[in-house]
């Protein structure tokens, strides 16, 4: 793997002169108010970054910010300003001069190409609403806990994505005969040279499915510097840590990629479950995939207190792309289940709407909601657990008392 000196070298890309839209802009955080998340060392302070309003600061350096939950009941977009932020290594970019950015395609390709965004951006365009979410989003409630970032559940958004096919981009080169995998790598590189530089592959047949882009746009605006301006992957149904950010190099392999972050990090189970007996390591494991189903009630907070009688309930749920077949809310503890209306269908790959009005009669309730996807699947009523807190799909309760 190139360090970022030498590919920022190799591809003509020099650090600017703070410009309009091509730095990160002073990094100066604003503090505010603090959150306290509902788990053991719990407290957030909340914090603006340049074009975020202010988010739940997981880390300083870099910088990982998590979405507040009361923003998922605003719609079945999440703001760009409010999208959560993950990093892995600390230096990240803070200058891209778009005019002179390169995306480099190589490796096992007949001809090794170097694309502008003005390349990219004359090419037949696709758009997809997809969620983004983190392997670790929820992680901060497994029990027993485990290393990693302590996030509760706002380390995922959904947004429409606009950009160019990957298998466009990737017939630009000509893919050879033999090819496997396509690894992908950004900007932002490790302080100190030990630390492996952060990349990911994917299966070449699922590079070249139609699904995953490179995107350029978020909402209709430019990325977010923090969500990867200028070009990060989107790998719609997968976890977010497929989804490489301020995108420099696409390489195309004729055997599977060793990198760290494939072969040793995020990888779960090789079960049915994703899943060991709580504390248990796993035998066998393959590289994270596809998310699993979930649903939210998004307006009403765990603890609120509401007025007895008719209450219209509100939230989301997805899946890793088939699908959201159905909700069902139960305020029994699961004994009997009240079918959601589902809202406005924006594709397989996005936060779905769902509402219901019940009658909650004066007491404390434990209201919880189950989603089925389209390929049957579902979530279950007890926490599943795996080593490194991944995947985390349980039926979701909330309690609430009603006066
Ligand atoms: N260049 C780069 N891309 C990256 C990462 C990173 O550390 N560096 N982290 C990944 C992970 S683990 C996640 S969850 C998503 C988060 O996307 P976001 O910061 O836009 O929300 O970015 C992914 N892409
Ligand atoms: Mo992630």
């Amino acid at each position: 793997m190139l360090d970022r000196r030498e590919l920022m070298r190799r591809t003509g890309m020099a650090a600017l002169v703070s410009a309009g839209g091509s730095s990160l802009g002073p990094m100066r955080a604003l503090a505010g108010e603090a959150v306290t998340l509902p788990f053991g060392n719990g407290e957030r302070p909340l914090v603006a970054y340049p074009g975020k309003r202010p988010l739940l600061q997981m880390t300083a350096r870099p910088p990982q910010l998590e979405t507040p939950f009361a923003i998922f009941d605003d719609g079945p977009i999440t703001p760009n300003d409010a999208f959560f932020v993950r990093y892995h290594l600390a230096d990240i970019p803070t200058e891209i001069d778009p005019a002179t950015y390169r995306l480099a395609i190589k490796g096992h390709v007949e001809t090794e190409v170097s694309l502008s965004l003005g390349d990219l951006k004359a090419m037949p365009t696709t758009e997809t609403v997809a969620v983004n979410q983190c392997s670790g989003n929820s992680r901060g409630f497994f029990e027993p806990r485990m290393a990693g970032g302590q996030l509760a559940n706002g380390a995922m958004g959904c947004a429409r994505w606009t950009g160019v096919p990957l298998k466009a981009v990737l017939d630009k080169a000509g893919v050879r005969a033999g090819a496997v995998e396509v690894a992908f790598e950004g900007l932002d590189g490790p302080v100190l040279p030990e630390t492996p530089d952060f990349a990911k592959s994917l299966k070449l047949d699922h590079a070249r499915d139609g699904t995953v882009m490179l995107a350029w746009a978020m909402n209709g605006e430019d990325l977010p510097w923090l969500n990867g301006f200028p070009l990060r992957l989107v790998v719609p149904g997968f976890y977010g840590t497929y989804w490489v950010k301020h995108l420099s190099s696409l390489t195309v392999l004729d055997k599977p990629f060793e990198g760290f972050w494939m072969k040793t990090a995020y990888r779960i189970p090789d079960n049915e479950c994703g899943c060991t007996e709580p504390g248990q390591p796993a035998m066998a494991t393959v590289p994270i995939n596809r998310f699993t189903v979930r649903s939210f009630l998004t307006n009403l907070a765990d603890g609120a207190v509401v007025k007895a009688g008719r209450t219209d309930l509100r939230g989301i749920a997805f899946d890793g792309g088939s699908g959201i077949r159905s909700v069902v809310v139960s305020t029994d503890d699961g004994k009997t289940w009240m079918e959601a209306k589902l809202g406005q269908d924006l594709g397989r790959f996005a936060f779905r709407p769902w509402t219901l009005g019940l009658d909650l009669p004066p007491g404390s309730h434990a209201i919880r909601v189950r989603a089925t996807a389209n390929d049957g699947a579902s979530q279950p009523m007890e926490p599943r657990w795996n080593p490194a807190g991944y995947l985390r799909n349980v039926v979701e309760t909330t309690r609430v008392r009603a006066s």
